[in-house]
């Protein structure tokens, strides 16, 4: 193997300040696997590093090793750098960040540039594989069980576990050499799938309620009202996930979740395409981004029908860009 040099190995070898890696908000496997290991990493290295996350480490995460040292975001802290992982930018931290550098590493396309230690490929499965990736260049011996499970858990999970279309054979290569490492798959399905609670299954049971089908079957989506929170007991972190429920329908082309904020007066849009339709383009014209397959943003609007309306039609445009439907008569080209 080619060994690549990635500049922000020889940052974080110089770093002599406090580090903070820090987690998007409403955190998922790959970004909180890919913080946790590079913290468990450089702590190894004899660095001062702290791991941090707006929110509290959700149930579905708990298990991951190192997530008890988390620190809670904001904080009083000054650090000399912070990298934000599995995220567009600093905004996606959801808190401020008292810091003298910043830097990036991530897989999505776009997003903030701070320098060129910056480590951004969108061609990678999860971040996890490019921090995989980093810990290898600089030192291999260094990687244990629990860094190598932080990063087994962000691939797994990226990929739907090893079935979304980005999985392919380097995939596995990675896969393999983590279990090499002392990743376990099975106990990470498990933690993952076999961990539900009852508020979880009730909350599943409102929203499938709410499935509404557009254009002949192209487009399936469900709404999370906030009061299906407040019936079920759930949390915003028991939403993850629930937009694979209308992905799953025969024929849906695009699948989204819409999950009412109140608090911020707005609401929240995942959005899923199952392999035509670029979905980061549809969550672009709407102020947000992501990867094709997977994407989100948020949409200001006073009422669930204004809601709607302005998700179906940005989501019609893109179905006519790929042909699918027709365009409307009369409407701007
Ligand atoms: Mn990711």
């Amino acid at each position: 193997m080619v060994e690549e040099s990635i500049p922000i190995i020889e940052l974080l070898r110089k770093e002599e300040g406090p580090i903070l890696i820090a987690s998007h908000e409403n955190p998922d496997a790959d970004t909180l696997g890919s913080a946790l290991a590079l913290y468990l990493f450089l702590k190894k290295k004899g660095k001062r590093v702290c791991v941090g996350c707006k929110d509290e480490v959700p149930h579905f995460l708990d298990f991951l090793p190192g997530a008890g040292e988390v620190i809670r975001l904001p904080t009083d802290q000054v650090f000399s750098l912070s990298i934000v992982v599995d995220a567009s930018g600093f905004h996606r931290i959801g808190a401020e960040v008292k810091t003298f550098k910043r830097a990036r590493i991530d897989h999505h396309i776009g997003g903030e540039f701070y320098d060129i230690t910056d480590y951004i490929d969108p061609s990678a499965p999860s971040t996890t594989a490019l921090v995989y990736k980093l810990l290898c260049s600089w030192d291999r011996s260094a990687i244990d069980k629990d860094i190598a499970q932080n990063l087994y858990a962000g691939l797994a999970t990226d990929t739907g576990f090893f079935k979304y279309s980005n999985t392919d054979a380097r995939t596995f290569e990675l896969a393999k050499e983590l279990v090499e490492f002392g990743a376990e798959p099975h106990w990470t399905f498990v933690m993952f799938a076999e961990r539900e609670s009852i508020n979880k299954l009730r909350l599943l049971s409102k929203v499938l309620d709410t499935l509404q089908v557009y254009h002949d079957g192209l487009v399936a989506g469900i709404t999370i009202f906030d009061r299906f929170f407040k019936e079920t007991g759930c949390k915003y972190a028991d939403s993850e996930g629930l937009v694979n429920y209308p992905r799953s329908l025969e024929g849906v082309e695009v699948a989204y979740a819409l999950i009412e904020k109140p608090d911020e007066g707005l609401w929240k849009v995942s959005l899923r395409s199952k392999g035509t339709v670029d979905v980061a383009k549809i969550a672009e014209s709407l102020g947000g981004g992501g990867h094709k397959h997977a994407s989100g943003c948020k949409i200001k609007a006073r009422s669930y029908e204004e809601a709607v309306d302005r998700l179906i039609t940005a989501i019609r445009e893109g179905l006519e860009k790929n042909g699918l439907v027709k365009q409307a008569v009369g409407q701007a080209t």
